[in-house]
């Protein structure tokens, strides 16, 4: 096992990679902006490397820096957590060409899911069900395009290979709108992503966004841990996601769960990962997979008391994986919440000092945070500052503990969305369960229709 990692990355997910680490008796060198410096997270490290100017472009997407801090404190391995360089593969390729142990997929597999099209196209040859459409990348040649659209049925979605979590697609209704549409689409990907090529798929109207857990080591074995609900979700951004998703029937999961692995031992993944899919009418169609741990990842471990951090850095250091599939039972019900420094209605950031902080407590309530009182939220990154979980022996007694832990939940001196989250768990489509992609943003719109 390593002695030594390196954390490159802040926040939450930095504290909460250094603790799975202290566990295992491993060492740990945090590298931070100036912006991050006080932190506690960073004092709590063994050791710290200050790697830059608070914007990320120059410190935590600074590769020859983290690489240098790597080199100077004699880490062996980098574990990248969520967001920054976390799919990087060119990353992923320097950190291992430099001699330490990128503690995610081999870069070629990242590379294969960075572009969506590959992966799809992977996907589906390895038997995972996707979203009806091209078959790869839409052809130049209007006439071809106009030929797979109408086979596919209106409405279709047009997506770029370099897009992925929502940027870069276009929803056309009519076969009138459709070249435009492709041209657009097209133009957009070339500016944003450096890359031309889009793709055509049936455009689900109310689907459920459903994602598969795995977990695969260097040997060729993996396992799937179940399923997370992340449908409640705005612009993009989740607001709360729930392990297992209900309504869903143990057949169902267990079928796309196999199919998961089964891809994983095909393209010899290795690592945590995360199958997306849109789920309608009973039916799973994978669009995308996450080469690294998620933000919403402790609700399967509340579920299946598996750590998934410490489970990453045991196949990174070349150990076989200790659960096979049966070893794996799913017990009970856990929700997260995210908690944002953000105005609660306008959804703006809210950066500043924590002046009152008063976690909540209590049975199956684990608190995901860096925070403190007297904290400042630095005004540079994303604006999550937080995540509750709550954990129940079902969905009921889960809904019941995040409930009261949000009424103890105080943070003063920020503005934060703990309101919305109090709002959507006294909501009865959502204590329903089973909502759609759609339904927080239909639900806010409402709201502001009613305020006029
Ligand atoms: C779709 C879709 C409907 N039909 N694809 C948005 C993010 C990116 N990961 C894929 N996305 C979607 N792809 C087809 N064929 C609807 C969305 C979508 C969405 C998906 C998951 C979670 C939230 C979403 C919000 C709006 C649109």
């Amino acid at each position: 096992m390593f002695e030594k990692i390196l954390i490159a990355n802040r926040g939450e997910i930095a504290l909460r990679i250094q603790r799975a680490c202290r566990e295992m008796g491993i060492r740990t060198v945090v590298v931070h902006s100036e912006a991050d410096t006080e932190a506690k997270y960073v004092k709590l490290a063994d050791e710290s490397v200050c790697i830059g100017p608070p914007p990320a472009a120059s410190s935590y997407l600074n590769i020859p820096a983290i690489i240098s801090a790597a080199e100077v404190t004699d880490a062996e391995a980098i574990h990248p957590g969520y967001g920054f360089l976390a799919e990087n593969a060119d990353f992923a390729e320097k950190v291992e060409r430099s001699g330490f142990v990128f503690i995610g997929p081999r870069p070629e597999n990242i590379r294969l899911m960075g572009d969506k099209v590959s992966a799809k196209q992977a996907m589906a040859k390895a038997g995972v069900p996707t979203v009806p459409g091209s078959d790869g990348a839409l052809p130049e040649d209007g006439k071809e395009v106009v030929r797979i659209a109408r086979k596919v049925g209106y409405p279709v979605i047009i997506k770029a290979a370099g897009g992925g979590g929502g940027r870069g697609m276009r929803v056309v209704h009519t076969e009138a709108a459709l070249l435009n549409a492709v041209n657009m689409t097209r133009a957009e990907a070339q500016a944003a992503f450096a890359n031309p090529v889009i793709y055509l798929e049936k455009y689900l109207e109310r689907p459920r966004h459903i994602e598969i857990q795995v977990l695969a080591d260097a040997h060729k074995n993996a396992i799937h841990l179940g399923e997370r609900d992340c449908s409640l979700q705005r612009r993009h951004q989740k607001v709360m996601e729930e392990a297992p998703a209900p309504e869903l029937p143990s057949k169902l999961r267990d079928r796309v769960g196999e199919r998961c692995v089964d891809a994983c031992r095909k393209i010899g993944y290795r690592g945590a990962g995360t199958f997306e899919f849109l789920f309608e009418d009973g039916e799973f169609y994978f669009i995308e997979m996450n080469t690294r741990i998620q933000v919403e990842h402790p609700v399967t471990e509340m579920i299946s008391g598996v750590d998934l951090v410490q489970e990453q850095i045991r196949v990174a250091a070349g150990e076989k994986l200790r659960f096979r599939q049966k070893d794996i039972v799913l017990r009970g019900h856990a929700i997260e919440c995210r908690i944002n420094a953000e105005d609660p209605y306008r959804f703006t950031p809210s950066p500043g000092k924590i002046t009152s902080y008063h976690p909540p407590g209590g049975p199956g309530i684990r608190v995901d945070s860096h925070v403190y009182q007297g904290y400042s939220v630095p005004p540079y990154y994303d604006s999550m500052v937080g995540k509750l979980i709550a954990y129940g022996a079902n969905r009921e007694q889960a809904i019941a503990r995040m409930r009261i832990a949000l009424s103890e939940m105080v943070v003063e001196g920020i503005q934060t969305n703990i309101a919305l989250h109090r709002e959507l768990l006294s909501d009865t489509r959502v204590l329903r369960g089973a909502v759609s992609i759609h339904y927080l943003e239909q639900k806010l719109a409402q709201q502001q229709t009613k305020k006029k």
